[in-house]
């Protein structure tokens, strides 16, 4: 029986989810939490693999159920390899995205049907649902300018090349927060919408307080 908590940020482009799924794993190791801090598309050596391709920008074209499955193959190796063992072993697993961004990405927003993306989800993570979403919320045009100033800036992670998502237009990251916020409406116990616009120490301290309320409440 899985005794950890399963804890998934998610949110459009540059809305500070590998920050805050940072700030968070920080602070509940130094609570003595073992933690697992890791990412969709991605988080074993399979699923790494498969996120290569996923955002080399090189794809030939390719309908949108073949691109949901290949986020779902990634997702079943990550969930066999990664999530499923940490969690059973009572480690707390931290994931800056998950299927979530397929119903977004590939459903609402790149046209897949919600029912097809219901099925793939029941297959793939079935009874393993996040225990908290955290669901960072941004205007797009701040979220992109954001990520761009990343990729331009200096730094380890400044890179010349925007990913074959951020390349879309504003409509497109309009839809995602639609579907975002839609997902938080229909499924208010897991999820929590926060406001991604304050500065990184306000949101984190946001998310700190929905973590306490919702799941360490009772922990000594
Ligand atoms: N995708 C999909 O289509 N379907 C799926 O099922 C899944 C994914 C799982 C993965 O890209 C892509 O795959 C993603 C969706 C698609 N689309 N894209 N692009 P990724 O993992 O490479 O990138 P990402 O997930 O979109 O994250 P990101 O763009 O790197 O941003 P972020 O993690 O949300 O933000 P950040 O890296 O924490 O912060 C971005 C910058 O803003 C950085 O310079 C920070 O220092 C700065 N920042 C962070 N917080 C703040 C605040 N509060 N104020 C000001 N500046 C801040």
């Amino acid at each position: 029986m899985a005794s950890g908590k399963f804890i998934t940020f998610e949110g459009g482009e540059g809305s500070g989810k590998s920050t805050q799924a940072k700030l968070l794993a920080d602070r509940l190791r130094a609570k003595g939490i073992d933690v697992v801090l890791t990412r969709e598309p991605g988080g074993s050596p399979f699923a790494e693999q498969i996120r290569e391709l996923l955002l080399s920008g090189n794809l030939a074209p390719h309908p949108p159920l073949a691109e949901a499955l290949l986020f779902y193959a990634a997702r079943a190796d990550h969930m066999a390899t990664t999530i499923r063992p940490a969690l059973a072993a009572g480690r707390w697993v931290i994931c800056d995205r998950f299927s979530d961004s397929t119903r977004v990405y590939q459903g609402g927003a790149g046209g897949l049907g919600a029912d097809v993306l219901a099925e793939l989800e029941r297959l793939v993570v079935g009874a393993g649902q996040p225990h908290l979403t955290l669901i960072l919320d941004l205007a797009p045009a701040l979220g992109l300018a954001r990520a761009e100033a990343r990729r331009t800036g200096p730094g380890d992670v400044a890179c010349a090349e925007a990913d074959p998502y951020e390349r879309r237009d504003l409509a497109f990251h309009e839809r995602l927060r639609a579907g975002y916020l839609a997902i938080a409406g229909a499924e208010p116990a897991r999820c929590a919408v926060v406001d991604a616009a304050e500065a990184a120490d306000a949101i984190a301290a946001r998310v700190w307080s929905l973590v306490e309320s919702r799941l360490l409440a009772g922990r000594p």
